[in-house]
């Protein structure tokens, strides 16, 4: 793999953790709001992010590529309203959806077929990933703050599986 793409594949890593750290900071902005099914979601959403992390960490090694760890930049750590955290939360997937287009291009730029094939996963993940958000703040928008709305829509999201089961007392 050519230098440029090794760096640039190092730094996709780096986004994937701090999507990751991201969103366990909105968890706890919604365990503090006794949301607790949408922090439940977002550790779902957590969860996922490490697994992309570690998607591309896992690919980098079986090129023979050294994984270089920065460090992760801090996130926001309160919203005005859950309406905030999601649409922060559809922004930062944008984002992240633009990152791997720009990823995907110098592969191919870079004449590297087998990291482009592979990257193709993460834009099909992406198109889900930037759905699934906006279904979350469109619903928030048709509630309108209305408490009663909120409620149900926490208990829907709390259906979501954490990925991880996480037990504070064990
Ligand atoms: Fe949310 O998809 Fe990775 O970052």
């Amino acid at each position: 793999m050519k230098a440029e793409l090794q760096k640039a594949f190092n730094a996709q890593i780096n986004e994937e953790l701090f999507s990751a750290y991201l969103y366990v900071s909105m968890v706890n902005y919604f365990e503090e709001q006794n949301l607790k099914g949408f922090a439940s979601w977002m550790q779902a959403q957590a969860v996922e992010e490490l697994t992309h992390a570690q998607k591309l960490i896992a690919y980098l090694h079986e090129r023979g590529v050294a994984v270089k760890l920065e460090a992760i930049g801090k996130p926001e750590a309160t919203w005005k309203s859950p309406l905030a955290a999601f649409e922060a939360a559809y922004k930062h997937e944008c984002y992240i959806s633009d990152c791997i287009n720009k990823l995907y291009a110098l592969a191919t730029k870079s004449g590297d077929a087998a990291a482009a094939i592979f990257l193709s996963w993460f834009i099909t993940e992406q198109v889900e990933e930037e759905a699934s958000v906006d279904e979350v703040v469109q619903t928030l928008k048709l509630a309108q703050g209305a408490p009663g709305a909120l409620f149900m829509l926490n208990r829907e999201l709390g259906a979501r599986s954490p990925g991880i089961t996480i037990a504070p007392s064990a």
